[in-house]
């Protein structure tokens, strides 16, 4: 008999494991959605029922588990499939001598879960941070890297923090501000208003995703001044050599400690200071990603404030015919270490530019580039893939899609939908395990995860095919607990669940705040965290018996690959929630 049985048996209770766990999503599952547990033990052990009880302990189910393939740590692995319970309330599951913690079904699990996430957009902000209620990085920025205008000061302040760090990139907030205004426009219900535009806790008459979305606006507005002048990236890698808070960055780029940080506009050239360059050939990339924002923006404040989508209007028509004009991709600039955004891919977002830009002018020109350039990437490349460089194909998931979907033909539609079904079908071809996970544990797999799921969820919409349901609430359930470690990857969702509480962050760390709705990077292989540079633990690893399979997940201040708090990927996440959260999902 197992050791844990026999201690069950000894304590008369389930035996507290720590080599055995029942998984769940810690938020909560909606009445109909798939719902399925699992169980995962280091240890070889053989189960066989498992049971489900009502809080006040009434037995009501009684079932199999299902074995499953081993997983990562987990050796033993089974699904536990509750799905016919319906009835809101509160249970517990228990199996093989363990018991998980307290299941909710409800149907507003995911009520004011997108909302939550924004507290982590507020904490990021550049320009008046509400955190510390004052404006950091007040001196951004002088242009570099560029023949004509280096050494020219720009005003650029304002925008998102990128991770933990302070750098600032046109790549990463254009993709969070669009998915912002997507979410809006598609679930504006699933939004309050408890903050005013400058993130301080006062209603203002706006939903608080909008004074987000616009925060990030303008702040995209004045790194694109001009048609002359299209600017990628705020600082570089120099930023890492201080820890400190914004509001005492002690960066020196050269013109002073906490002082100027360099602009790297789009060159159509490999950038980079150093020793290390980007292979950057073109601006399509970033100037697509432009377009497509400053488009959704102009549709959505039409009505609301007609001078600002005028402006914003006559901006994106600018950054497309320039993304048209210089096709390739217009990539992170390194600085002193060797990681930078390499993004390969720019026709997705010129998909997307096109797309938001016919939805905006009814110009059919938009519609046949968009459906081009949708036919020569159908599927975002890392789907069905074992790994990827850092940010290849981004964004995760193509939205163009999507965005097409909403106003093309018939026939059109048909050949857009099943782009996304040949995505999702390589996804799961490599799910066959336990947790029906098929994404490739690189650098910032929870931006997968999430983006597999809103791809799935988008898909199901759009044809009312369930045929990947199972595999989209198996992604929702990995991002809140059903994972090897029972994790919930949002910080703070739900409040009372079990997720980071020691991430890498310095704001977390010198502030003792709680980084509330912050998505971390996630679980990687365990190949790239040992090979990181500079990457430490810095307390002993509580999920170590978890740590033994093929990915690695740790929290712990010193691991900045799989516990880093990220704004792209927190906002990327805001468009399922706020589907979830919506009382027609
Ligand atoms: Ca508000
Ligand atoms: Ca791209």
């Amino acid at each position: 008999m197992p050791l844990i049985h026999i201690l069950a048996l000894l304590q008369g209770v389930a035996a507290i494991s720590t080599t055995a766990a029942i998984r769940i999503n810690q938020l909560g599952y909606l009445p109909d959605a798939p719902k399925v547990a699992v169980f995962c033990s280091v240890a070889p052990i053989e189960i066989g029922d498992f049971i489900v009880t009502e809080a006040a302990g009434k037995k009501i189910l009684q079932r199999p588990a299902a074995i499953a393939k081993s997983f990562g740590p987990c050796v033993a692995n089974y699904r536990l499939d509750f799905s016919s319970i319906r009835k809101p309330g509160e249970y517990r599951i228990t199996t093989g001598g363990v018991s998980s913690p307290i299941v909710r079904i409800r149907a507003n699990a995911y009520a004011g879960a997108a909302d939550t996430l924004l507290y982590y957009m507020r904490e990021q902000r550049s320009g008046f941070n509400p955190l510390f209620k004052t404006v950091v990085h007040t001196h951004d920025g002088i242009v570099v890297d560029d023949s004509v205008r280096s050494g020219k000061f720009v005003p650029v302040t304002g925008g998102w923090a990128d991770a933990s760090d302070y750098l600032q990139y046109v790549m990463t907030s254009t993709n969070a501000t669009f998915v912002m205004l997507m979410a809006y426009r598609d679930h504006p219900g699933s939004f309050a208003d408890r903050f005013d535009s400058r993130g301080l806790p006062e209603r203002n008459g706006e939903p608080d995703i909008l004074d987000e979305a616009r925060h990030g606006l303008e702040w995209l507005a004045r790194m694109f001044p001009s048609d002359s002048e299209m600017y990628n990236q705020l600082g570089d890698d120099r930023d890492h050599t201080y820890w400190d808070i914004p509001p005492n960055d002690s960066a020196d780029y050269g013109w002073g400690k906490g002082r100027e940080r360099p602009v790297y506009p789009c060159t159509g050239k490999p950038q980079g200071l150093f020793k290390y360059k980007n292979r950057s050939n073109g601006l399509a990339s970033t100037a697509g990603k432009y377009a497509s924002t400053f488009a959704l923006a102009a549709t959505v404040y039409r009505k609301a404030d007609p001078a600002f989508a005028a402006k914003l209007h006559q901006k994106a028509l600018s950054a497309y015919a320039i993304g048209k004009k210089f096709p390739g991709v217009c990539q992170g600039a390194p600085g002193r270490a060797p990681y930078y955004y390499e993004e390969d891919n720019w026709v997705d977002d010129m998909e997307l530019a096109a797309a938001e830009l016919y939805a905006l002018t009814r110009d059919r020109t938009y519609l046949r580039d968009a459906l081009e350039y949708a036919s020569r990437e159908p599927v975002t490349p890392w789907m069905g893939a074992d790994t990827a460089k850092h940010y290849q194909w981004y964004p995760w998931h193509n939205n163009g899609h999507y965005e097409i979907w909403r106003n093309a033909s018939s026939a059109d539609r048909k050949i857009i939908a099943d782009y996304y079904r040949q995505g999702l079908t390589r996804v799961i071809s490599r799910a066959d395990n336990g947790f029906r996970i098929g994404i490739p544990f690189i650098w910032c797999s929870n931006n997968l995860m999430a983006s597999f799921a809103t791809q799935a969820y988008l898909y199901r919409r759009m044809t009312g095919d369930n045929q990947f349901r199972e595999y989209e609430q198996a992604a929702l359930d990995w991002l809140f607990g059903t994972n090897p470690w029972g994790v919930s990857m949002v910080i703070g969702l739900p409040h009372d669940g079990v997720f980071a509480r020691d991430p890498h962050s310095v704001v977390a760390k010198e502030m003792h705040v709680e980084l509330t709705g912050a998505l971390l990077d996630g679980p990687v292989y365990s190949s790239i965290y040992k090979n990181l540079l500079g990457i430490s633990l810095h307390e002993a690893d509580e999920y170590a018996p978890f740590n033994t399979g093929f990915i690695v997940y740790h929290d712990d201040v010193g691991d900045y690959s799989t516990n880093e708090p990220i704004m792209d990927g927190t906002a990327n996440l805001s468009y399922l929630l706020a589907a979830l959260g919506n009382s027609r999902h």
